[in-house]
């Protein structure tokens, strides 16, 4: 192997040395220890500790790395005391997940990493996020993220590189191209030669670096670093290396020939080091000696602190607190005057309210600029706001999201705009597993409002039409609100923007130009989980969100007899079934009207709650009512005929006969 060590100080050689023993000494134990059946999984990184140990020396402390699950040397360059490692890994509370995620699927604040979730690739956008606040911060700093070259394939690595260099944030994108994804070679993986060439088709500087030297990866890798540092833009980087291990010690490596293993064996990145230092009377026997004695005495030492701490004790009331950031509701007041506004309007204005409440508040979205959206609720931001903060976006609903969420970790709420609500499948990996999952995971709080502009009976077909609310009502860690007016949609995004944790705020278009109302002129927020009772009587609860109330209330109209409780719901996640039980408890008698098709709705879990809280108080069963189960057709008469509001009527007056 050919070494450079111009410019580099023996302090400096000996060091990365140390640092790329550590985690080789401490995988050594853990084989062991999985022998004896003493932790769980294993994913080794044996042969690969060049690359983490490298671009970790190469970074400052404050700069953000996000690393995979080969990565143990960027822990433990970062110097993250042992025993909080083997805590983790044995899911004891020193760790950094409380029991509730293993192995390398955490992250710290504490140490600027950010750990994987499984899916590999969402990281890659998050990093993203995070060189975009330092970018908007002005704080010239790098974020290095890791991926192997069977994550290049996902569709996350495309968005998130094409997002990076649209942008030109500063970010070292380091795949380390270890010959296998699991069983999966290279030729089954890619068909490109290096996958360094993918840069550019994305306009972006690449570079092959062995990743096998740890002189060339530090060297190389550090000069990267400040030049872009200064000159804040994306570099790929692709290492060359090899797993030498199996994907997991259980998956074994019988299908990788043995005359690679053995050729790659010989490249050894410690090894040939070592070799190194000695030829060149850097390191003796006796100071190689001394380093690896004292590395195995601190990592014994720190295993027994990790066996000695005792073992988690559940408690379901801690478990259910760190699902979302702890939030105590800010009340504004709204003012007396007040203006007529559309639904439309109100949301327009309260979001520029919040751009001039939060100085660093950031929109993103496609078409969210310049153009102001295709429903037009950003128009004049740019103006008013600027495009750093209006951020118009390439089609990546993934890697917009995941920014979102890397926004957040470095300290800055963001709303996205989903073009339609039906695109959230898009991106929909990192909304119920990134933003909904972190918290509860690491304690660290996804700041995002995806706004979802949603519904139907607006001829728009199966896929401009859609209300998924329920796709994320029962994802816990997120919060989900639908308003029906202009007065509650204004106030309730104020608060799902001041709110920490991530918020799905579902606009009906129908409603958007439909729905006017008196709405006070200044920001005012109102509480999330609280319903509101818009009529009063005492024959039937009726309860509905979105576009279903104006259709409850339309038939109430036609029927002035009926003496119903009309609740809009106007918040499904927290949902407010106080609100709820004390209607049905009165009246003896419920019916739901939802937009959504029926089964798995919100409608049915209301339903099960009516009947486990209020079933004394029951004078008929409660009453479901839905749209068709089909898709969303297109033409008027298919839709009209799909959706429930032309049903209602109907059940309702059967409801009261009962
Ligand atoms: C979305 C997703 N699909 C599949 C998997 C299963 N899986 C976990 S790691 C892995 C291989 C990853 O290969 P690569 O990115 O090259 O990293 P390496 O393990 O080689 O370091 C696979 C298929 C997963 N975790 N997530």
């Amino acid at each position: 192997m050919n070494y450079n060590k111009e410019g580099l100080s023996n302090e400096i050689l000996i060091d990365l040395y140390k640092s790329m023993l550590k985690p080789r000494l401490i995988e050594e134990k853990m084989l062991i220890l999985l022998r004896q059946g003493k932790i769980s999984k294993w994913f080794s990184g044996i042969g690969q500790e060049a690359i983490s140990v490298g671009v970790t020396k190469a970074m400052l402390n404050e700069e953000y790395i996000l690393p995979m699950h080969r990565n143990l040397g960027v822990f433990t360059t970062r110097e993250i005391p042992l025993y909080r490692l083997f805590a983790q890994w044995q899911g004891k509370a020193s760790g950094f997940t409380k029991g509730r995620d293993r192995s390398f699927h955490f992250g710290t604040q504490e140490y600027n990493i950010v750990g994987m979730i499984s899916h590999l690739g969402p990281q890659l956008g998050v990093a993203d996020g995070i060189a975009l606040a330092s970018k908007l911060k002005n704080k010239k700093q790098v974020t290095a993220v890791f991926t192997g070259e069977g994550g290049t394939s996902e569709g996350d690595f495309h968005e998130a590189l094409n997002v990076a260099s649209v942008w030109q944030l500063p970010v070292l994108f380091c795949i380390e191209n270890n010959g296998y994804g699991l069983s999966t070679p290279t030729s089954e993986q890619y068909n490109c030669k290096d996958l360094a060439d993918r840069a550019l088709g994305y306009g972006m500087e690449s570079h092959i670096i062995d990743g096998n030297n740890i002189l060339e990866v530090y060297t190389k890798v550090n000069a990267f670093a400040e030049d872009i540092r200064k000159n804040p833009r994306p570099i790929l980087l692709e290492f060359k290396t090899f797993r030498m291990r199996g994907h997991e010690e259980a998956s074994g490596t019988k299908y990788v020939p043995q005359d690679l293993l053995d050729a790659w064996a010989a490249k050894d990145p410690l090894e040939n080091y070592q070799e190194f230092l000695k030829n060149e009377g850097i390191l003796d026997e006796v100071l190689e000696v001394k380093l690896k004695e004292e590395i195995v005495h601190e990592i014994n030492e720190h295993l027994d602190l990790a066996y000695a701490e005792e073992a988690i004790l559940p408690s379901e009331s801690e478990e259910l607190s760190d699902v979302y950031k702890n939030y105590v509701y800010q009340e504004v007041i709204p003012n007396k005057e007040t203006k007529e506004l559309r639904l439309v309007d109100a949301i327009s204005e309260g979001l520029k309210q919040s751009m001039e409440r939060y100085d660093d508040l950031v929109i993103m979205g496609q078409d969210v600029a310049e153009y102001g959206g295709v429903f037009k609720i950003t128009d004049g931001f740019v103006n008013a706001f600027g495009k750093d903060r209006v951020r118009n976006t390439p089609i990546c609903e993934s890697a917009i999201v995941e920014t979102g969420m890397g926004l957040s970790i470095a300290g800055i709420k963001s709303v996205v705009e989903m073009q339609f609500a039906d695109f959230v499948t898009s991106g929909f990996n990192p909304v119920v597993n990134y933003l909904a999952k972190s918290h509860y995971r690491w304690n660290q709080n996804a700041d995002v409002v995806l706004r979802m502009p949603c519904g139907a009976g607006v001829a728009a077909g199966p896929f401009h039409s859609q209300t998924n609310e329920a796709w994320f009502t029962k994802t816990p860690g997120l919060k989900v609100v639908y308003p029906a007016f202009p007065y509650d949609a204004k106030g309730l995004l104020a608060t799902a923007i001041n709110d920490p944790n991530p918020v799905l705020f579902f606009e009906h278009k129908a409603l958007y130009r439909s729905i006017r109302q008196e709405v006070p002129t200044d920001y005012y927020t109102l509480p999330l989980g609280k319903a509101s009772l818009l009529r009063e009587g005492d024959a039937v609860s009726i309860i509905a969100y979105g576009a279903a109330v104006h259709w409850a209330l339309s038939t109430l109209e036609k029927h002035s007899d009926i003496d119903a409780d009309v609740i809009d719901l106007r918040s499904l996640q927290p949902l407010d079934t106080e609100t709820i039980y004390t209607s049905v408890k009165k009246t003896g008698k419920a019916i739901i009207l939802q937009e959504d098709s029926l089964f798995g709705g919100i409608a049915s879990d209301i339903s099960a709650l009516i009947m486990e809280n209020c079933f004394e108080q029951l004078d008929a069963p409660v009453k479901r009512v839905a749209s068709m189960k089909t898709p969303i057709p297109f033409i008027g008469q298919l839709e009209d005929q799909y959706l429930s509001r032309d049903k209602f009527e109907g059940e309702l007056l059967k409801l009261l006969a009962y």
